[in-house]
């Protein structure tokens, strides 16, 4: 790639842009780094800028000439892909790549790339736990929150990266083509973004388009999309799952882990020497060690990362139990398939705190799966309102509308009784309220631990 030939537009300064402009930044002078958001401070973007960066920062809107310089975009996932702007420079053919595309361009060694609707922050985080036991030189990058151009130009043939990808960074790829791809699961999100079920569904899908035969592509058996997918795999497909045995693949064989290579069956683990509950980790379980098995791991250091592993930070994670009531911090519950985990996993009656961001998701199932355990439903944000009428269709009344997370917290500790539960589990995003989910969790479990 001749980078000196080129005039880059790297659109959106939060941490992606401003990693994949500082990577560039080695490569070209002539560099944009843009952001809609005029009320943001140049000062401060340049904080996070190498000293030699000597492109530009442009905040508010872009001139004609500037447009007219650019040769190819590098978009941010939070940039919408149809926004006026981006169609502009697809009408000029003008090539727009993703960061993740960027840093793919500069990547070396082993790739494995995890997407799916839910469960993806504990797979990656897994993976790279099991990967740390075998190679020296692992990176964990992606939606996870550390940029993967951040890091790329440490990566070495030596190295293993695991990447969580999402789909708004899947839509933008051309030719990242990791060695083993998963995809765990894929329900109904972010469809305000990609409009259609259908949309979602291609870029998820996008994670495998540009495998070959040598590569690998781990999906979900019990998930009917992904098996309509693993039909179209140019890479060689391996299974699991969660409720059958299957010829080869991992499933799940009453408390066991099994991985059978078509051969012979291998233990991977027993389920209660784990330290995460439910099915859907049981699934998030074998999706990881199929990257740990993939890149030649013994399975003694697959079983140790395992068993050492503990519940990742805003999923279903256990805050403090006061006056006999326990409180979970499910920040991460951002639409209803990952907050329907979220109540199952509750043993006791449940004060539950929701709402937030409109992703444009329908709320019936999360309802549906209170099955009487919800004592109150403790609604805040944007899309309070929608769904308190959803819940009143479906008969469920115990309603309570706050306006702020300390209202919602204080409610629960006067309402709750010993033996019940406190589940903060959004079923939306946290964006209107919040900064992003995990600063909507750090202030829960702040609150949390001040209760009297
Ligand atoms: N911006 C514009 N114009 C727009 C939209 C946004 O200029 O039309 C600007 C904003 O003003 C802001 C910047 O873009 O300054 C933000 O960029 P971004 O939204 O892409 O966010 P980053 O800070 O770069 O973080 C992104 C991911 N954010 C999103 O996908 C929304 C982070 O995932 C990810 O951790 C990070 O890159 C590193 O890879 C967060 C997320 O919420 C956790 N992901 C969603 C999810 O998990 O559901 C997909």
């Amino acid at each position: 790639m001749e980078w000196k030939e080129e005039y880059i537009l790297v659109f959106g300064a939060g941490v992606s842009g401003i990693a994949a402009a500082s990577l560039l930044s080695s490569c070209t002078k002539e560099i944009i780094l843009y952001d809609t958001n005029e009320k943001l401070k140049p000062e401060e973007i340049c904080v996070n800028l190498p000293e030699n960066f000597s492109g530009e920062i442009v905040l508010g809107e872009l001139t004609k000439e500037q447009k007219e310089k650019i040769t190819r975009v590098i978009l941010s996932p939070g940039v919408p892909t149809d926004c006026e702007e981006i169609k502009e420079f697809q009408n000029r053919n003008v090539p727009i790549w993703g960061e993740i595309e960027l840093a793919y361009q500069f990547a070396h060694g082993k790739l494995a790339a995890i997407t799916g609707t839910n469960g993806k922050t504990t797979t990656t985080t897994l993976a790279g736990e099991i990967l740390k036991t075998f190679f020296k030189e692992v990176f964990v990058v992606g939606n996870i929150g550390l940029p993967y151009t951040k890091v790329v130009k440490q990566t070495t043939e030596n190295s293993v990266t695991v990447a969580e990808m999402s789909s708004f960074q899947l839509e933008t790829i051309e030719s990242f083509r990791p060695d083993v791809s998963i995809i765990l699961n894929i329900t109904p999100d972010h469809l305000n973004r990609h409009h259609t079920m259908e949309n979602y569904i291609l870029a998820k899908a996008n994670i495998m388009k540009n495998q070959t035969s040598s590569d690998l592509c781990v999906l979900n058996y019990e998930d009917e999309v992904l098996r309509k997918l693993g039909e179209k795999s140019l890479g060689r497909v391996l299974w699991f799952s969660s409720a059958r045995k299957l010829e080869k693949g991992f499933y799940l064989d009453s408390d066991l882990i099994i991985y059978n290579d078509g051969k012979k069956e291998t233990v991977l683990c027993n389920i209660h020497e784990l330290n995460i509950l439910g099915k859907h980790n049981y699934e998030n379980v074998m999706a990881a060690c199929a990257v740990g098995l993939a890149f030649g791991i013994p399975v003694e250091l697959i079983h140790h990362a395992l068993v050492s592993f503990v519940a990742v930070e805003h999923r279903i994670e256990y805050v403090a139990t006061i006056d006999g009531v326990k409180y979970y911090n499910d920040s991460k519950g951002t639409n209803p398939d990952a907050s329907i985990q979220a109540v199952r996993a509750m043993q006791s009656p449940t004060l539950l705190i929701g709402g937030g961001y409109d992703k444009g998701s329908q709320y019936e199932d999360w309802i549906a799966s209170f099955e009487g355990k919800v004592k109150y439903l403790v609604l805040m944000g944007q899309t309070k309102e929608k769904i308190a009428q959803t819940a009143r269709s479906m008969g469920f009344e115990a309603i309570v509308f706050v306006d702020s997370m300390q209202e919602a917290v204080a409610f629960c500790a006067d309402h709750a009784e010993a033996g019940d539960c406190v589940l903060l589990s959004p079923c939306c995003a946290s964006w209107g309220m919040f900064k992003n989910y995990e600063e909507r969790g750090k202030i829960f479990k702040e609150l949390v631990h001040t209760i009297k």
